[in-house]
């Protein structure tokens, strides 16, 4: 029997913000999109003359920019298909280039919520050959079937027009009408197509679109109404989890209580977890929620919510179209802290409409009714596909050109204002949101290496010259040592460069450390390094450009040095460090003395 083409199904992780971790760097990135096109084709027989495959979790989340692409051509796919989230997408469209470029022959097939046809840039992209709008599976097995009908002959002007695919130079699409039943696309953990063991964690959901439509969000997508899975499959997905040992069931559903039948959902639930085997996790709306469905909730294993306040102020819920009833709203979030669920509240920085003032107001009131609450605050986003993404100018919104997109000014609010505001946040509760993790100095066993040590007073020897681009992980640390790193500017600003040439979504971490005195570290080294650092920019850049913790992003730069040294390089020097970079003191012991923030102690490396 001939070799069925094969179609490649793609996801790439959110990039951690540092390398390493245990046992596995990224948890949770579940090709669950995938899994359901996989199921619909299968469904529909076009196994028969495809095979479908998924990039396995552990290497999608772990290998760098190269080594994807050099996995994805081993693999020789016909079709790959990318699965794109705003902090996946910049990756993804530079991978896809280099597919192209190796073998021009490969199709390239983008869906997700980042495909709309507001985001141009993506569209734009030379390597796109095809891109969904909206809900996927029913287009992508027509895209297959057309494909196998066609019979291998190439060209995109012979596929048949198909409702929601976006082809290169073709006119725009008719749109694709919802699936109508989930049942359909339930469940690719019932047959097989993942596994709930990994990561003890299945994604579940039981509705998709959102009778709310607000207008910084995309949930409701490309659907009009709402439509569920059935109790029976329901049901059949939470046997699965048990039989599979996993500890967390997190609801997808846009808002979990907008369904009519909220009470026979809960009831399911708890019925399904008789044990409280696992924790279920959800969003929801306050307003609504009784002292019975918080009991439920309990019964069920809910231990924490997220609900959305986003703005207390009118005129911004008005312009957001979302409003809020503030007595109603502490009543739910009341009865679920009274039942011991505690609650996760978002508010939303940078709304049009919202003031210093207004914003002021919010974080008051939530410190207010603290023990009500654990705030989070995230920074606007205007998301392709939204109402505020279409009506922006007219809105007066600016925003990044890339992923995250974040607001960068309103009729109302700059960029200086927004940041100060989220340091008020921060100061208010006591907490730093989206915390910057502690260098890591150990090596993460794994399918690709993470780091390359090298030292720059030598020419470089077969044992320390970087590990071949393709074998690099995505989180990479390159260590740099020297006895005199003041007279090593270039050559360390090179190899910083040629890192990141290689594979420019690294999350990288640059450690330098010096042999004799520390000071040889100098704060024009620091300089040299970043500009090189951020010569390019990846999604992490941009989204921790407004975060108030310094200077974050995805490159990080780490002075290493052996505690002793602590007491004789004076605080001028470590202050100066800190501007730029952190600190990690060798062979340091638990002590009483003041470390600043930058400043870590670490056994050894
Ligand atoms: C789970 C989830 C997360 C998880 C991450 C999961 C992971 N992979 O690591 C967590 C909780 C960590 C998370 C975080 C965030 N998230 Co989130 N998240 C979701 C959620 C609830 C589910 C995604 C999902 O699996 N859906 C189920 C699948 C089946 O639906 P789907 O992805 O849309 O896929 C369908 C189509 O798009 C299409 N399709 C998808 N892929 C492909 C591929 C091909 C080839 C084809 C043909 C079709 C196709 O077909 C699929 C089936 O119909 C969605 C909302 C939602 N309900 O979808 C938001 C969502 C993806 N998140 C969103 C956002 C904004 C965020 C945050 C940035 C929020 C914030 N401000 O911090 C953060 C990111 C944090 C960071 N550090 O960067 C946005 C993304 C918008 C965008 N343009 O990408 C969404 C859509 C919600 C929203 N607000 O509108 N999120
Ligand atoms: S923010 Fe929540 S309630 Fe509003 S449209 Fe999105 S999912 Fe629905």
């Amino acid at each position: 029997m001939p070799r069925r083409p094969l179609v490649l199904l793609v996801q790439l992780p959110i990039p951690p913000p540092g390398p390493g971790g245990d046992p596995q760097p990224i948890r949770g990135n579940v090709p669950l999109a995938a899994g359901c096109l996989k199921l619909l084709a299968r469904r529909r027989g076009l196994e028969d003359s495809f095979c479908i495959e998924i990039l396995p979790a552990a290497l999608a989340n772990t290998l760098g920019d190269q080594g994807l692409v050099g996995e994805i051509l081993r693999r020789g796919p016909k079709l790959v298909g990318f699965t794109c989230y705003l902090w996946n997408i910049e990756r993804t469209v530079w991978i896809a280039g280099r597919l192209k470029e190796a073998r021009p022959g490969i199709r390239v097939l983008l869906g997700g919520p980042e495909i709309t046809s507001d985001n141009r840039w993506v569209l734009d992209a030379p390597a796109v050959d095809f891109a969904v709008f909206g809900e996927g599976e029913a287009t992508f097995v027509e895209l297959l079937t057309a494909l196998r009908g066609l019979a291998g002959r190439a060209g995109r002007e012979l596929l048949p027009a198909i409702a929601g695919l976006w082809r290169r130079g073709g006119p725009p699409p008719p749109q694709r009408a919802p699936l109508g039943s989930m049942d359909a696309v339930s469940s690719p953990y019932l047959e097989g197509i993942l596994d709930a063991a990994q990561d003890e964690m299945l994604l579940l959901e039981t509705a998709r679109g959102c009778r709310y439509r607000c207008r910084y969000c995309y949930y409701p997508k490309s659907y009009r109404g709402v439509y569920s899975l059935s109790p029976r499959q329901i049901s059949a997905c939470l046997g699965h989890a048990a039989d599979r040992g996993v500890a967390e069931v997190v609801l997808l559903d846009p808002t979990l209580n907008q369904r009519p039948d909220f009470p026979q959902l809960l009831d399911l639930l708890v019925r399904g977890n008789p044990r409280r085997q696992w924790t279920y996790s959800a969003e929801l709306r306050a307003e609504g929620i009784g002292p019975e469905a918080a009991r439920a909730m309990r019964k069920a294993n809910f231990q924490e919510v997220e609900v959305g306040l986003q703005s207390i102020d009118p005129q911004t819920q008005r312009l957001m179209g979302r409003r809020l009833d503030l007595a109603a709203f502490e009543r739910g979030a009341r009865a679920l802290l009274d039942e011991g669920i505690s609650v996760r509240v978002d508010l939303i920085l940078g709304l049009p409409g919202d003031t210093v003032d207004s914003v002021r107001r919010g974080i008051e009131y939530l410190d207010r009714v603290r023990p009500l609450s654990e705030l989070q605050v995230f920074n606007l986003s205007i998301l392709p596909g939204t109402a505020f993404r279409r009506q922006a100018r007219r809105l007066g919104l600016e925003y990044q050109p890339r992923p995250p997109y974040y607001v960068l000014r309103t009729p109302t609010l700059d960029v200086e204002q927004m940041y100060r505001l989220l340091e008020e946040a921060q100061q208010a509760f006591g907490i730093e949101f989206d915390a910057f993790p502690p260098p890591r100095l150990q090596a993460v066993a794994g399918p690709a290496i993470d780091r390359g040590v090298l030292d720059l007073d030598r020419p470089p020897a077969a044992e320390d010259v970087l590990p071949p681009a393709e074998r690099r992980a995505q989180a990479f640390t390159l260590w740099l040592r020297s006895a005199d790193f003041a007279a090593r500017h270039s050559e360390a600003a090179a190899w910083v460069a040629r890192v990141l040439a290689d594979n420019p979504h690294t999350t990288l971490q640059v450690v330098l450390e010096p042999r004799g005195d520390p000071r040889r570290v100098t704060p024009e080294l620091l300089e040299t390094l970043l500009a090189e650092c951020y010569r390019t920019t990846s999604y992490l850049d941009w989204y921790y450009s407004l975060h108030p913790g310094g200077l974050l992003g995805a490159k990080r730069l780490v002075v290493v040095a052996p505690w002793a040294q602590r007491r004789r390089v004076g605080m001028p020097w470590i202050e100066g460090i800190g501007e730029a970079a952190a600190l990690v003191w060798l062979g340091g012991e638990e002590t009483e003395e003041t470390l600043r923030p930058w400043e870590y102690v670490a056994a050894t490396t």
